[in-house]
């Protein structure tokens, strides 16, 4: 039985050891919303949100997060017991509309809790089966040939087995035919164009398509999925969805119009992990391949994130790379680092997220804080 005494709300912000760039703009640094859940017997569970600081992914934010969290989330659970961390998704979604990535910061944490209760570890719990997975790199937009090519080569030491490419008008053709060659087939290449066009483009995704890669990931705009169909029709390399997908109803919508063949799952971006897991079983009865998606989380988030790829389903690489990748020094214990060439080990020997949170960093980082208690 989970029953919370006491949730606490902090901000932190972090510096990226190198700018991130995408479709919708470049960031510097990330302003993360981190949640602590505090049982009536004491066990504490963590949890991030994952929503960036402008609302260029989805519609939300780290403030509609933490307004929605403070206002209306947190007052909910606060006031009710629950039998597992399973049960909170659907009274939070029947509560709130939208909001998801709120919701998914205290879902999440609310399973690391009860994981930690349990003695068994969050992947355990969720089901997952894995003590490895296989990991990717997302690359960001470069500024010019010369910073991809050692972007790349260094991606290719560290062994990632995909490397991602952010692309946007402009920044395609010539990006993608620098790291085809470049790479030579030694692991798969994907794109991502984070929303940045429109169906006009099917003549560039045609010539795309001539690339092997291993998939096109989010082209069009994220509420459409009719023209995702339209598109994938008249392409081989399959179309991955990730802001589109907003939960496991989108999936089936995605499966029934023929939008995508392949699923990125953020648990963060979906609601939490129930809907996660909603989402990977009709994948699995449907075999499409899932893998799990980032949001340049720090070690706690990426430490959910792992725990969710253990699962059966999560057949291709995450974009779930080291923490080094991303930051000069993580908030967690051990930071996150690959035990050989192209893997994370799951820490199915600890219970709960399986790393432990620097409390003396975070709260040095700390840039506003809320504590709410059960009345
Ligand atoms: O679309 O997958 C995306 C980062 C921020 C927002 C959206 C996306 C991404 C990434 C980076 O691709 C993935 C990561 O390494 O965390
Ligand atoms: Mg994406």
């Amino acid at each position: 039985m989970i029953t919370l005494e006491r949730l606490h709300l902090r901000e932190i912000r972090m510096p990226l050891r190198t700018p991130f760039e995408t479709s919708a703009g470049v960031q510097h640094h990330r302003r993360i919303l981190l949640m602590e859940a505090i049982d009536r017997d004491g066990t504490v569970g963590w949890g991030e949100c994952v929503a960036p600081e402008y609302p260029n992914y989805t519609e939300e934010t780290i403030d509609t997060a933490w307004i929605a969290l403070e206002q209306w989330l947190s007052p909910l659970v606060l006031r009710t017991s629950f039998a597992s961390a399973a049960e909170v998704f659907d009274v939070l979604e029947k509560a709130v509309r939208g909001h998801r990535m709120a919701k998914a910061a205290l879902e999440m944490t609310l399973w690391e809790l009860e994981a930690r209760k349990q003695g068994c570890s969050l992947a355990t719990l969720l089901g997952g089966t894995r003590q490895e997975i296989a990991v990717g790199i997302s690359l960001g937009i470069q500024p010019d040939a010369g910073r991809l090519r050692e972007r790349i080569e260094e991606a290719l030491e560290r062994g990632y087995q995909r490397i991602k490419l952010k692309i946007k008008p402009g920044k395609d053709l010539e990006v993608v035919a620098q790291a085809h060659e470049l790479i030579a087939g030694r692991v798969p290449l994907s794109v991502d164009a984070n929303n940045a066009y429109t169906i006009e483009a099917l003549p560039l995704f045609q010539k795309l398509d001539t690339y092997n890669l291993l998939m096109i990931e989010q082209p069009l705009e994220w509420q459409d999925l009719v023209r995702h169909a339209y598109l994938q029709k008249h392409l081989q390399t399959p179309v991955c969805l990730d802001e589109s997908l907003t939960g496991p109803a989108r999936v089936e919508d995605m499966l029934q119009l023929g939008s995508g063949r392949i699923v990125n799952i953020k648990p963060g971006r979906v609601g939490g992990f129930t809907p996660s897991l909603r989402m990977h079983a009709i994948c699995q009865a449907h075999h499409i391949p899932v893998w799990c998606g980032g949001m340049l989380e720090s070690g706690i988030g990426r430490a959910h994130n792992v725990a969710l790829a253990s699962l059966p389903g999560f057949s291709l690489p995450g974009d779930i790379s080291e923490s080094a990748r991303y930051w000069q020094e993580d908030i967690v214990s051990p930071s996150w680092r690959m035990h050989r060439p192209g893997y994370l080990r799951v820490p199915v020997e600890h219970p709960g997220m399986g790393v432990e949170v620097d409390r003396e960093r975070v709260q040095k980082l700390t840039v506003r804080e809320r504590i709410l208690e059960a009345k």
